[in-house]
Parts: C-alpha cells; structure tokens; sequence
C-alpha cells in the first residue's frame, strides 16, 4: 500500500433540498442515497465511500437542517448537528436560487475546529453571475468558511474541484473500509428506501412524511429472491390514497421499486408491498426505533 496513503471524514450539511444526497450519489458514482424534490427525504445518517489508489474519503450524509415540529424531527435535526463535530472538513451546501446567507444556520458552525467549505449548488439553474457573487459574498461575511464552490451535482460541473480540495484535508491513515465498499447501509436498508423513495415521487403534502417502509422479510421461493414490505402510514385516508384506485398506485410503486433494487442489488427480486396504518408513530420512541430511526 501507498505509504502516503490517505482517510478520513467529510460530513455534507444544510437545508432540505439543496442536493446533498445528489451530490453523494455523484461522488461516489452510483446510487447509495435517496434523493426527492421533498424535505426529510433522508432521514438517517449515511455513509458514502469514496476508495481510489490514494485516498479513502468517507462522506456523512445527513438530513437536512430545519424547525423540528415531531419526535422525528428532532432526531433528524440532532444526526445533522453530530455531524459537524469531529470531521476532517464540513461541506455545508446552499442552493443558489434560495439567496442570501441565513445566520441561524451558520451559527451551528460556530466553534467547530475543522475547516467548513461553503458549497453553493445547482449553478445550472443560474440566473446571473452578479446573483452568484452577491450570495457568496454574504456567505463568506457571515462566517470564516475555509473555501467556496460554485457546482451543480445533476451536471457534474467543479466536482473534481471540491475533491481536489477536500483530498488535502485528510490525514494520512490506513483504510477504515474494504475498496469495494461503497456505503453502510445493508441491503435491506438500501431497499425500504428505495420503496420509500418512489412513494415520495408519488405522493403529496403530509402523506410522504408519514411514511415508513419496514423489510418485514426475504425468501427463496422456488428460485425467486421474495422480499416483502410494509409501508408505514399514520392514516387510514393515507393508506387508501397509497394503495390508489384498484391498488393502481401501490402496484406503480411496486414496479418502479423492484426496477431499481434489482439493478442496484444486482439481483432479480420479487416485491410483495403491504399498506398499514400506525397512528402517530412519529412520535412514538418505540416505533421510530423498530423503523430504524433510533440514531
Ligand atoms: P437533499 O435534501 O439536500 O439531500 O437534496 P436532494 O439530493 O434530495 O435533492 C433535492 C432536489 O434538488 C432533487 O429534486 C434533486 O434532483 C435536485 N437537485 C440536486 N442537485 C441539483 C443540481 O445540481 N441542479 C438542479 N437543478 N437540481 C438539483
Ligand atoms: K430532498
Ligand atoms: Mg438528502
């Protein structure tokens, strides 16, 4: 092994929605993170990891930063802020559409000894260089970031920047991961988020925050991987409006979830998807646990 070989931690933080799970994914080069145009999309720490000849960087995706308003809330809001501690460098990232620096939210920054970049994303979307100036501008006087990036996670545009960057951050240290992996998460995490992300393209206003997928269980049946899944919901109107006019809408979900597990899994799966109601488990400790949100 290199003798200068390199490892460490970057943590990704910010609002829902700016693209931080997008970013993941196109670091690492697939799919590993769900991504939504909703807030609360990912819900749990993530680990993303980057291995190449020089370097293993390890990125820790989090939920976005926002009022917590459920038990859910909170404990995403606390997975972001243990994230910042304790990293060899922070990305915070911003979407340049939503303008100017927001204090309360660099306040968390305040303290914290690593070196904090400030990512500013979706410059595909870019009305003016002037707007983009003005922002990072107002970002750099309200807090000493140690860098800035203008990029767009959908097009790929300055990545290698930010890598290039974020390479000289880490120490050198042994690999903490095998090469060939590429995130934490089992495979059963992978698919009830999977399952969950396409219930999130599919559903609006409370219904997608009311949502939990659990993997209940997998068998071989006669040659065919069987998974079975229950989505979670806290109402019974949000269970009629999943399962969808003659179970249309759960069967749509059901195809476009066995797609992607099949070709992220690599393996050919038969989906068996159940709707249950579980009033209030949002803000149920037990339940949150049993769903996997305990962090
Ligand atoms: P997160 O909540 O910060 O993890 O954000 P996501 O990665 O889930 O992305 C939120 C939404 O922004 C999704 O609809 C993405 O497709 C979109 N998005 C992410 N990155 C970009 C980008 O570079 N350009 C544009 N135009 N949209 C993006
Ligand atoms: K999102
Ligand atoms: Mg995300």
């Amino acid at each position: 092994m290199n003798t200068k070989f390199r490892s460490g931690f970057i943590s990704i933080v910010g609002r829902p929605n700016v693209g931080k799970s997008t970013f993941l994914n196109a670091i690492i080069g697939q799919k590993i993170a769900i991504t939504s145009p909703k807030p609360q999309t990912t819900r749990n720490r993530i680990l993303g990891i980057k291995t190449t000849q020089d370097y293993q960087m390890v990125f820790v995706d989090t939920p976005g930063i926002h009022k917590p308003k459920h038990e859910l809330g909170r404990l995403l809001d606390q997975t972001a802020q243990s994230a910042i501690e304790g990293m060899d460098a922070v990305l915070f990232m911003v979407d340049q559409e939503k303008g100017l620096a927001e204090d309360h939210i660099i306040r968390l920054f305040q303290g914290v000894s690593s070196p904090v970049y400030l990512i500013i994303n979706k410059v595909d979307t870019l009305k003016s260089k002037i707007e983009i100036d003005k922002i990072i501008i107002s970002y750099m006087n309200a807090y000493p970031f140690a860098g800035f990036f203008p990029i767009s996670a959908i097009e790929g545009t300055n990545l290698n920047h930010v890598m290039d960057e974020l390479v000289k951050c880490l120490p050198v240290g042994y690999p903490l991961f095998g090469e060939t992996e590429v995130t934490d998460q089992s495979d059963f995490q992978l698919m009830s988020e999977i399952i969950r992300e396409k219930v999130l393209y599919h559903t609006q206003e409370e219904v997608p925050h009311a949502v939990a997928v659990v993997i209940e269980h997998t068998e071989m049946n006669a040659g065919v991987y069987e998974v079975h899944a229950t989505i979670v919901v806290e109402r019974n109107t949000q269970k009629q409006i999943l399962i969808g006019k003659g179970g249309d809408m759960l069967k749509q979900i059901g195809t476009e979830a066995r797609k992607e597990i099949n070709k992220i899994l690599d393996t050919k799966i038969h989906l068996i998807l159940w709707v249950k109601v579980k009033k209030d488990w949002r803000n149920r400790p037990s339940d949150l646990k049993s769903f996997g949100y305990d962090k």
